[in-house]
């Protein structure tokens, strides 16, 4: 891993270290819209299609309706793991609800309230590629539930035989996913944004994936399939604050954890004049040689770096300007520092909280901004799942009061049927 010591930089190389390396969109979107177009016009036949060529198989059926489908089979300690998860995940959503709910009476006679709706109809889309995440199901599924989506659709990549990951189904069985589409890539971010004849149409487009599946979620948004996304997405990062007392071998973990999701990972080590940084590289090189995920690894360590601050109010400086993803406060007090941190998607604080916890089953969501992203956008939240709804109640009273002022502000906007309509309603000119 590259080093550098911060109080060395010059202003500009210390702007530059924060850059995320580039991913170039435009070729990306050249290559995944004529997918999304005959998707969109083709429907499943387009989906069969790409999910021989893509993905080597041949399906029947394109979407399957979960209640139709038997229970996986699986060993009890997998079923209990993903059970302990399920709960945590779904206390951590469940409170989250009304949350947002407000009620206001602004003046007298003049009541506002937020009530929240579950949206409708939701796309969940669950990697598979060099790893399957069925976590990723619980992340997405388990919130949906709570929120109330009448229609909760999955998408994930079917294996060769044509079957669904034994844990995703699991998944979808337990958090009631009502259907399941056997594609992945941006087919099936298309199939659900246009629906199929056997896809329902989703209002609503969550999950992470590669490129391909961003670039397919960033098309459908701007076209005219009426689907939001849940937010720009770009390679998994994280970013691990240690002190000297923080174990090499514990640091050095966390950071491969990260590294190992995909060659275009990125993982940045903060850390001190006083620390041993020569332990944890030595750490992370040993460690990463015996991954079964090595050379994906060994790519993601290529364009990752450690630097080397003051102290620990730089060092959270450091973090709030680069806006991680997760990040890993492995330092004495690591609670005192939270006020001091602004821009991150997840925090795990202390020496006993790796992100792996986070990843699966602490209960927070592991659909995390990335990229910087974390400077404006929240992760997957009960929220996301949600839309708002204000609502406003006047009596005789409330409208006598306020209504004098809006007459005369749709005077000055010279909007007369607005102003009629408060007039005629109190008998005044
Ligand atoms: N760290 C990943 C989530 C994940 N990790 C899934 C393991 N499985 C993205 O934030
Ligand atoms: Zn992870």
């Amino acid at each position: 891993m590259r080093t550098y010591v911060e109080r060395d930089l010059t202003a500009e190389e210390r702007v530059e270290v924060m850059r995320r390396p580039r991913v170039d969109f435009t070729s990306i979107l050249d290559t995944v819209k004529p997918i999304v177009e005959a998707v969109g016009t083709r429907g499943d036949a387009a989906v069969r299609e790409y999910t021989s060529k893509f993905d080597g198989v041949d399906l029947e059926a394109v979407t399957v309706r979960v209640d139709e489908l038997p229970d996986p089979v699986l060993d009890d300690d997998v079923k209990k793991a993903f059970d302990v998860a399920y709960d945590n995940i779904a206390a951590f959503h469940a409170a989250q609800a009304k949350s947002g709910d407000v009620d206001v009476t602004t003046m007298p006679g003049v009541r506002c309230r937020r009530v929240s709706r579950p949206i409708g109809a939701v796309g969940l889309y669950v990697p598979g590629g060099t790893a399957v995440l069925p976590s990723t199901a619980l992340m997405l599924a388990v919130p949906a539930k709570i929120a109330g989506c009448e229609r909760v659709v999955l998408a994930t990549p079917p294996r060769k035989d044509g079957s669904i990951v034994p844990e995703v189904l699991y998944v979808a069985k337990k958090a009631g996913v009502t259907h399941i589409l056997k594609a992945g890539g941006a087919q099936a971010i298309a199939a659900m944004g246009f629906g199929t004849e056997t896809c329902p149409k989703v209002d609503k487009l969550f999950g992470p994936g590669n490129q391909f599946v961003t670039a397919a979620k960033m098309s459908l948004q701007n076209s005219d399939a009426m689907v939001s996304i849940d937010m720009p997405a770009g390679p998994s990062e994280v970013l691990v604050i240690a002190d000297k007392d923080a174990p090499a071998a514990h640091v050095a973990a966390d950071l491969l954890s990260q590294a190992e999701h995909g060659p275009d990972s990125q993982v940045v080590l903060v850390t001190f004049p006083d620390v041993d940084l020569k332990a944890i590289t030595d750490a992370v090189a040993d460690q990463a040689s015996k991954l079964p995920r090595a050379e994906i690894t060994a790519k993601a360590l290529g364009h990752s770096y450690a630097v080397v601050v003051d102290d620990m109010a730089a060092a959270c400086d450091f973090s709030n300007r680069y806006a991680p993803e997760h990040l890993i406060v492995n330092v004495e007090n690591a609670e005192s520092w939270l006020p001091q941190l602004d821009n991150a998607g997840s925090i795990f604080l202390g020496r006993w909280t790796p992100e792996s916890v986070g990843d699966y089953a602490s209960g927070t969501n592991h659909v995390l901004p990335t990229y910087g992203y974390s400077r404006m956008y929240s992760g997957v939240s009960l929220d996301s799942f949600v839309k708002y709804m204000t609502v406003q109640e006047l009596t005789k009273e409330g409208l006598d009061a306020l209504g004098p002022h809006v007459a005369r502000m749709a005077a000055v906007e010279g909007l007369d049927a607005h102003r009629s309509a408060v007039t005629l309603r109190l008998g005044i000119d």
